[in-house]
């Protein structure tokens, strides 16, 4: 386990290494370069090798419709669907709104 802060090495002396996170503390969505140098027992470098991690939002989101409960005849009234909210480090951006007809 390590927590990795920007141009902050981390060193092991194991070949794998975990890039610990949390939901408080989470890499943004979007790509991230990860890189390895490793040192022979002579103390010979490596050049460097680069990858690119990408992390993504594969959670849906979750719609919660309001409405009143009852309206008057013939009266416009709003639909709302704010309480709507995303998981996976994403947010909502499209309402689709679709009238199924009589209940
Ligand atoms: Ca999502």
């Amino acid at each position: 386990m390590a927590e990795f802060v920007i141009n902050q090495e981390v060193k092991t002396e194991t070949p794998t290494v975990e890039v610990t996170l949390s939901p408080n503390a989470p890499l943004a969505l979007g790509r991230h370069t990860f890189r390895l140098v490793v040192v022979d027992d002579a103390g010979n470098s490596s050049i460097p090798d680069d990858v690119v991690v990408i992390v993504a939002d594969t959670e849906n989101p979750t719609a919660v419709l309001s409405a009143p409960r009852s309206v008057g005849f013939g009266r416009s009234f709003n639909l709302d669907g704010s309480r709507s909210f995303d998981a996976g480090g994403g947010r909502v951006v499209t309402y689709l709104w679709t009238y199924l007809g009589p209940a």
